[in-house]
């Protein structure tokens, strides 16, 4: 057994008996209420889902295993000659709730080698697709033609499955993805964008600079790739993300991407003011659409992930004085005031996807239908561990109730439902 499951083994088995007993001695404990509000507006904000990989609170953001992200940033081993941590670091900390050691990492790194070798048949499965479908689609099938190699798979069909085992195999399938994803991602980059020009892994690099190498990057691209990957990678389990697809969610740093291009181009060289960004916004919001980037379900202050990212701007060399960067840092002066004048967003403030594509765009990545790969090579970081730690608690699967207009109908008119 590797140090991180060992580690994890004792972690799961030190945390089930506080499962337990708040099942079994609180279970009956009442923590919330629902509203026909809420039903109808996608169960939001309805406390009924547990996680403690992250926590998302409305003011300050995410937090990672109670950390904040400048904290984790801070606290996590940095990649040799970097001031990011390496995304195995992070993975280790996402699992366990604890900093690394730098030999912990170096044990992760060592793992991830073995790991990431993405089987021959899974770059076929996704060659044999028509060259012009979504990259997403392509990841989505690079990542099911894996099923047949599942250790999870073949545990449950081995006769010998037992709940308390399966987050096992579950993890090692959790780990092989995690490991392997930035490396079907990069492959489906070179096949769509580059010709099929491939390049080999590089045994050397920890996993956020191989995918920069992978992909024909430069070396500053290595801490985008970190920063991007660990800054995705969670949302609390059970987010819009985790459980939807649509250009609200899923496209929106291309939309901001789309947006900001189309109004540099109506610019025609002028200057980016205060006036003519305002009045683009207005132009956006009265033609019934809404402003990419701004806006979230739960935030209602500037996004952290969002910070992070422009702070990397700021002090990365030709990035801070980019065109294109100076325009998203005028409408995130601009925006919050129009969108509060106008009056419907519960959140002026922007979220993570209004600075991204900016980044992405100036390293040279402007293939957007790329981005909610970059998105969801990110996020499988959280959503692994989270389904490993499920398993290790045995968690059932969700099953919230449906109700009918009908019934809805006529709690309205008794004032509630009668418990
Ligand atoms: N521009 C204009 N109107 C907005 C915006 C915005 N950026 N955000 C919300 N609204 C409207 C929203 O459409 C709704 O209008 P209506 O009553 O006519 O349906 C009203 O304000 C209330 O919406 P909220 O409760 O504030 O937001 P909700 O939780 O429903 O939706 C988003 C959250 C993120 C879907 C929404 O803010 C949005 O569409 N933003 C723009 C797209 C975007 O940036 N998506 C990226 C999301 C990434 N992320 O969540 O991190
Ligand atoms: C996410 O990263 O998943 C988004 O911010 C959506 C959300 O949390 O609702």
């Amino acid at each position: 057994m590797t140090q991180l499951k060992e580690k994890l083994l004792e972690k799961i088995q030190a945390h089930r008996p506080r499962i337990t007993r708040l099942t079994k001695e609180f279970g009956s404990v009442i923590i919330d209420k629902v509203d026909i509000g809420q039903c109808i507006g996608g169960a939001r904000d309805i406390r009924a889902l547990v996680t403690d990989i992250s926590y998302l609170d409305p003011q300050e953001g995410i937090r990672f295993r109670g950390k904040t992200i400048p904290e984790t940033f801070e606290a996590l081993p940095k990649a040799a000659g970097s001031e990011y941590p390496t995304v195995e670091s992070f993975w280790y900390f996402l699992l366990t709730g604890d900093v690394p050691t730098n030999d912990q990492v170096a044990a992760v790194e060592a793992e991830f080698k073995v790991r990431q070798a993405v089987p021959e048949y899974v770059f076929q499965t996704v060659r044999a697709l028509p060259r012009d479908s979504h990259p997403m689609v392509m990841l989505s099938v690079g990542i099911m033609a894996m099923q047949k190699d599942s250790k999870f798979a073949a545990f449950y069909s081995s006769g010998k499955f037992n709940k308390m085992d399966a987050w096992e195999y579950v993890y090692e399938d959790a780990s092989n993805i995690v490991a392997r994803i930035p490396v079907l991602a990069a492959f489906i980059y070179n096949l769509k964008y580059r010709n099929d020009k491939q390049i080999d892994i590089d045994p050397k690099l920890d996993m956020g600079a191989n995918f920069a190498h992978m992909i024909g990057q430069s070396d500053q691209y290595k801490d985008v790739a970190r920063m991007y990957f660990i800054l995705h990678s969670d949302h609390e389990s059970g987010n819009v993300s985790a459980h939807t697809t649509g250009p609200l969610h899923g496209l929106a740093n291309q939309e901001v991407l789309g947006w900001i291009i189309e109004f540099q181009k109506k610019l025609n060289g002028a200057e980016p003011t205060k006036e003519n960004v305002s009045k683009a916004l207005w132009d956006t919001l009265n033609a019934g659409q809404v402003v990419p980037g701004y806006g979230h379900a739960v935030l209602r202050k500037t996004d952290p992930r969002y910070t992070a990212q422009r702070e990397f701007c700021l002090k990365t060399p030709g990035l801070k004085d980019d065109a294109l960067f100076k325009l998203v840092a005028m409408i995130f002066e601009t925006a919050p005031g129009v969108l509060t004048e106008h009056g419907k967003t519960k959140n002026p403030w922007p979220n993570v996807d209004a600075q991204s594509g900016v980044i992405q765009w100036y390293y040279g990545l402007k293939e957007w239908d790329f981005y909610t790969v970059l998105f969801g090579v990110g996020r499988a970081l959280g959503c692994m561990a989270n389904i490993t730690w499920d398993r290790g608690l045995g968690y059932a699967i969700e099953r919230p109730k449906s109700v009918t207009t009908d019934m809805l109908e006529k709690w309205a008119a008794e004032g509630g439902r009668k418990m």
